[in-house]
């Protein structure tokens, strides 16, 4: 009786979750501006497993046939799964499996054949456990968490929705460096959020109620956090993570008002830092694009995606630009500190268009005990991983912090242009 009494508003509430399709999607309408894109990508041929990856997704989701880069790419990647599958972190895993699978074309085969959903499902539990044994830190971060879920949700993984709530509650400190929300990881955790509730919804996966009520709440606060990072000039939280955000207000439409979000001023915003040359490794290249041609990572296996609005296109790639330096170069000096406790600082000359790591290599040579440094290779450029033989650590949350003239950069070492006169500084911090 009492149960019967409920059925009507289960069904209310289940109405009123369910996503109204109208999605406040805008795309780039000369495809002639996502050249340099295009460009930067066609140079990740002999690239490392992510990046080829990430590059491999987006092609399939915007319709490139490149046939020959799309070749390269799965032959990365497959090598990588056939060698080190257990060398691969949970992340990278699902965004192969993302890649392989996407679109439905003949390489999806190698996800079963290679068991990749039974390795991802393994790899999501070991990121659990670690966050169980110390002190909810897990063994890479919540960005790939959230990849993880989205992966083994889109390819009928096993993962556990009570799990899903429990983890992904937006306060948890995981979305937070340093005090402050990261875009990239908020948006990711929509596109996951998002996944999981639809398969609530089509009963692909048990629902209880309470579970598609909290992720609801949640995703809708990770939209108001997102938006709250969007910029005066459309760009929301940094130029990199501008083409997730962008994906991630796509899905979710539903959970914030038209007049709360110009996706045409986003755009606009994106296509300006093509133009400044702002994507020019092949990851940043690739994270950007689906969003700049309506595509979301959700879109991976719907039937209809990944072929553009206006059919295949068949892109001309203009010749790279050779860059010759100039006869005699020019000097600029900058001021370099090391912060752990204390501060320790040089004044250090290089060449103009010198980039961060250059400045850290030159103090190094000034004075090595102070200055010395170690990197580990990452798609973005290399990271560094100690300074003055102190290491970052992920299980206590710390790491090397790079910033000018007191503010966090929103690029690497090795991307980062220095200037004249800047005070640079790489700080022990806790994120
Ligand atoms: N990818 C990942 O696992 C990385 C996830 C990510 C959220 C990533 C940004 C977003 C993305 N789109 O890939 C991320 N960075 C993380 C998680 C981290 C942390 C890494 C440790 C961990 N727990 O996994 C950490 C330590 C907080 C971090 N990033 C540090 C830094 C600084 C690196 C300094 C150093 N020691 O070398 C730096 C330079 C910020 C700073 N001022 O110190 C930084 N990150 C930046 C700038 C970036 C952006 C890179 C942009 C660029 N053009 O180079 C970034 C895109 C990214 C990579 N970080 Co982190 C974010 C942004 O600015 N939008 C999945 C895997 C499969 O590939």
């Amino acid at each position: 009786m009492r149960q019967s009494h409920q059925l009507p508003l289960v069904g209310l509430l289940l109405f009123s979750l369910i996503p109204s399709q109208l999605c406040e999607i805008c795309e780039v309408g000369d495809k002639n501006d996502i050249n340099p894109l295009l460009n930067t990508m066609m140079n990740s041929k002999c690239t490392e497993v992510t990046s080829a990856a990430n590059v491999l997704l987006s092609l399939k989701l915007v319709g490139i046939q490149n046939q020959t880069l799309r070749k390269e790419m799965i032959k990365q990647i497959k090598y990588n799964v056939k060698r080190r599958v257990s060398d691969l972190s949970s992340g990278q895993l699902a965004l192969i499996i993302l890649a392989l699978g996407a679109c439905r074309s003949p390489e999806e085969t190698l996800i079963y054949h290679y068991h990749l959903i039974d390795h991802l499902e393994n790899k999501f539990q070991a990121e659990i456990k670690n966050m169980e044994t110390h002190s909810g830190n897990p063994l890479t971060n919540y960005y790939q968490l959230s990849l993880d879920v989205l992966a083994l949700c889109l390819f009928d993984g096993n993962y556990s929705t009570a799990e899903v709530v429990k983890r992904f509650n937006p306060e948890n400190k995981n979305y937070y460096f340093g005090g402050q929300f990261s875009v990239d990881t908020g948006a990711m955790a929509v596109l996951a959020l998002t996944c999981v509730k639809r398969s609530l919804i089509n009963g692909q996966v048990k629902a209880d109620g309470g579970d598609l009520m909290k992720i609801s709440n949640y995703t809708k606060s990770l939209v108001e956090k997102i938006l709250s990072k969007k910029k005066r000039n459309g760009l929301i939280g940094n130029p990199y993570s501008t083409g997730e955000a962008m994906q991630a207000l796509f899905v979710s439409s539903d959970y914030y008002d038209e007049n709360e979000w110009n996706c045409q001023e986003t755009l606009n915003a994106a296509l300006m830092e093509i133009c400044r040359g702002a994507f020019n490794v092949p990851i940043a290249a690739a994270q950007v694009l689906p969003a700049l041609l309506g595509k979301t990572y959700l879109d991976v296996n719907k039937d209809s995606s990944c072929v553009s609005g206006s059919g295949n296109f068949n892109i001309s790639i203009p010749e790279p630009i050779i860059v010759t330096p100039p006869e005699s170069q020019s000097h600029i000096s900058v001021n370099y500190s090391v912060r752990i406790n204390e501060t320790y600082s040089a004044n250090v000359t290089v060449p103009d268009g010198s980039v961060f790591l250059d400045v850290m290599e030159k103090a190094q040579k000034i004075n090595y005990t102070i200055f010395c440094f170690t990197t580990e290779e990452t798609p973005w450029g290399p990271y560094i991983t100690s300074v003055q033989g102190l290491p970052a650590s992920k299980n206590d949350r710390t790491y090397w912090e790079l910033l000018s003239g007191g503010k966090p950069l929103d690029q690497g070492a090795v991307s980062y242009v220095v200037h004249n006169g800047e005070n640079l500084e790489v700080r022990w911090s806790k994120y």
